[in-house]
């Protein structure tokens, strides 16, 4: 494949953060020394986890009603598990890094999640994925702008992504409201392969690839994507915010409200809590997530940094052309 997503052993943080932030990448070496990696299976979580509840789409059924569907699903689009509570519901620990034993741990080159300032208020970030052949995720970005990690503990998952931009028109088949804060893609999976496939693979941007068992890939922040399981699969995906990510959320936060969600309806203000959360913990990377907040609102209001000064200096009014779109770093 041409246009193939880049595959690796393993990435340093260093250069996730210097070079990869924007960039899809397959890893293929850390999650083969999870725990979870090496025990599970469908049958060995029926054991373990057959009466338990979980969610796949709009019922909660348990897990040993769901995988007797799924072994016996002949359907086009297959119901899909997507359970958010599974750490607590299987009784998981999950550290943050290698050295502390765990039954997983987010691949290290990821570094330090700035949504976990948000403690108890952060949103729903962490999903088990469980669905046979066929079932999958049709064409979305993850909230909130976040970037995400998807980890493929057994089968296999096929990807097909797009940068995204609001100079760039969506992936061909998806549909995007004015205001950019929702995205529909109405056919089901086999039906886009079958309607636009072609033509999306040949559009510039648009990347594609495999995930293997025991491989993770990268979903950066921005990029559409649809996912098909080649074959029965488990998966663990977690959405995080990097730190070179910090003024892209802010933004997002305060000028995409119409878009945010997962947040509790306790919180009112997502942006407010987000900067006074990292100005407790990390007052510097909050004053560069500003200064790259007031460069993305320029450049949201077609601004270039010429306009921006010339408009403080004269206190005018300027028109927005020439504006360059670099809001999601592509
Ligand atoms: O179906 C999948 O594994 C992809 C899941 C996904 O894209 C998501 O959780 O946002
Ligand atoms: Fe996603």
């Amino acid at each position: 494949m041409e246009n193939e997503i880049s595959r690796l052993e393993d990435l340093s943080a260093e250069d996730f953060a210097s070079d990869w932030v924007n960039r899809p990448f397959i890893l293929t070496k850390p999650v083969k020394h999870w725990p979870v990696y090496r025990s599970w299976s469908t049958e060995r979580l029926q054991q373990k986890y057959g009466d338990a509840a979980f969610r796949a789409e709009s019922v909660d059924w348990p897990l040993k009603t769901y995988l007797e569907y799924m072994n016996n699903s002949h359907d086009e689009s297959p119901l899909y598990l997507f359970d958010r509570a599974f750490v607590e519901k299987m009784g998981l620990t999950v550290s943050s890094s290698p050295d502390v034993k765990a039954d997983y741990w987010p691949p290290t080159c990821f570094g330090s999640d700035l949504f976990s300032v948000l403690g108890d208020h952060r949103p729903d970030h962490r999903w088990l994925i469980v669905g046979p052949e066929r079932s999958g995720s049709t064409f979305h970005k993850d909230p909130n702008a976040t970037s995400a990690w998807n980890a493929v503990v057994k089968g296999s998952k096929y990807w097909i992504m797009f940068p995204s931009s609001s100079s760039l028109p969506p992936p061909p088949g998806v549909y995007v409201s004015e205001d950019q804060s929702e995205v529909t893609s109405p056919l089901s999976i086999a039906e886009w392969l079958l309607g636009f496939h072609a033509e999306a693979r040949a559009t510039p941007g648009c990347v594609e690839g495999i995930c293997g068992e025991g491989e993770v890939l990268h979903v950066p922040s921005g990029w559409y994507h649809l996912v098909l399981n080649l074959e029965p699969s488990i998966a663990i995906t977690q959405n995080f915010v990097p730190r070179k990510r910090v003024g892209a959320v802010l933004h997002f936060l305060r000028d995409q409200k119409q878009s945010i969600s997962g947040f509790s309806d306790d919180v009112e203000n997502p942006y407010g809590l987000f900067a006074e959360n990292l100005a407790a913990s990390d007052p510097e990377l909050l004053e560069e997530g500003l200064k790259e907040l007031e460069r993305l609102t320029n450049v949201a209001n077609g601004k270039g940094k010429w306009e921006a000064l010339k408009e403080e200096e004269e206190g005018g009014f300027s028109f927005g052309f020439g504006g360059e779109d670099e809001e999601d770093g592509v």
